[in-house]
């Protein structure tokens, strides 16, 4: 398999939308869907917000949304989990409810007796996910809101480390407004590789030295990790310290083994599983999962999940600050990269300024951005 044709198989899911409807008539449906879901979800915010006076905030708890279970809404707020309703004004329109209160959101509410209240107030969020594969408005759903810090998860040996998946995962972390942090996991597979994988021990290895060096020297956050025997996750621990994070990757990474261990949670491989305060019903939808000494983290949306793949081919080059930078110095001022002569990209590229292996992820989207183009 190529690279590439690598990339569909593993994020098929995230492109499938091609081959189940009409991309047009989708895109059509879709614009024109979230332009209404969006400005009216955001008139009914503000409405809440102005209808409530700053003193009459005063009397109202401040908490965080944890889920939202068949029994009502679950706000953590000083240490104390509250079973919450919405008031009445919140839910004149039934048919938004489930995205005017969303996982992550900050929420004021009052308390009705022990560990219940009433939630009177959303505040506006700055980050969002959705699940972005619905037409319709009525079946849009936010995954999670509120998220700081995308957790880029990876594996090296089993599955192997792909920087060009998780040049992906930055693109579509920053696009939605969170920060990228890459974290590497089962280090411990370089020193004990499993006997019987595909993969050459030694060049994985220096891919992974080289992706440590060239990331780091982008500035982006690296955090080498073993679930197994433990190595790096207090470093991992202290960059999730009082932030929402969110955990993504491809599948079998050891997203929910790393959850596992930092949080002492026990979720199962695959779907959530979250037991509720009645104890018999289980859910599968997305928790907030507390961590001690502040901060949240969530297992798992895909990259489609982030709900913002309508990249522009000409937009890609912002994300590539060290094409970015070069991109003044070559012959044509609407260079691609590609194909121009007299070009200081490719020329940083071949004194091995800029790394083989983003350049090669910059070209794979633009090829990929380009191909869908035509497609059209
Ligand atoms: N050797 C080794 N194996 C690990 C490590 N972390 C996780 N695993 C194994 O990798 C497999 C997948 O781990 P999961 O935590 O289920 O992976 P995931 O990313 O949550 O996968 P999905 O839920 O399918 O997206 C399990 O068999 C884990 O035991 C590690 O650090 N080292
Ligand atoms: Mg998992
Ligand atoms: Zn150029």
């Amino acid at each position: 398999m190529t690279k590439e044709e690598d990339f569909w198989h593993l994020e098929e899911d995230f492109f499938s939308i091609d081959k189940k409807a009409s991309r047009k008539e989708r895109k059509l449906a879709s614009n024109k869907d979230r332009s209404k879901y969006k400005k009216s979800d955001q008139d009914q915010l503000k409405k809440n917000r102005e209808t409530t006076q700053p003193e009459a905030l005063d009397h109202l708890k401040r908490g965080r949304v944890l889920a939202i279970m068949p029994e009502g809404i679950l706000v953590s707020s000083d240490q104390e989990e509250i079973l919450c309703s919405l008031k009445g004004s919140l839910k004149q329109d039934k048919s938004r409810i489930k995205n005017l209160v969303a996982v992550g959101d900050f929420v004021r509410f009052e308390t009705k007796g022990p560990s219940e209240g009433v939630i009177s107030n959303v505040e506006t969020r700055h980050s969002v996910l959705s699940r972005a594969d619905h037409l319709s408005r009525n079946k849009e759903q936010l995954i999670a809101v509120n998220i700081d810090q995308v957790l880029i998860t990876t594996s090296i040996v089993l599955p192997p480390l792909k920087s060009y998946l998780v040049d992906r995962y930055i693109i579509a972390a920053q696009k939605g407004n969170m920060q990228p942090i890459i974290v590497i996991n089962k280090i411990d597979l370089l020193n004990h590789p499993p006997e019987a994988i595909s993969v050459d021990i030694t060049e994985e290895k220096a891919l992974f030295e080289e992706f440590v060096q060239v990331y780091r020297a982008l500035n982006f956050k690296v955090i080498p990790v073993s679930a197994d025997t433990k190595e790096g996750i207090d470093a991992l621990r202290e960059a999730m310290h009082g932030k929402t994070s969110v955990f993504s990757g491809q599948s079998g990474v050891g997203k929910t083994s790393l959850i596992n261990l930092i949080t002492g949670s026990e979720l199962t491989t695959g779907a959530m599983v979250q037991k509720t305060r009645k104890g018999s019903h289980t859910t599968t939808t997305t928790h907030l999962i507390p961590l001690e000494g502040g901060g949240f983290c969530i297992d798992t949306p895909g990259i489609k999940s982030f709900g913002l793949w309508d990249l522009k081919v000409d937009e890609i080059s912002a994300y590539f600050s060290e094409i970015i930078a070069l991109s003044g110095k070559c012959k044509f001022p609407d260079c691609s990269h590609l194909n121009e002569p007299d070009c200081a990209v490719k020329r940083a590229v071949e004194k091995n300024k800029i790394s083989p292996l983003r350049f090669g992820s910059y070209c794979a989207l633009m090829a990929s951005l380009s191909e869908k183009h035509t497609h059209r």
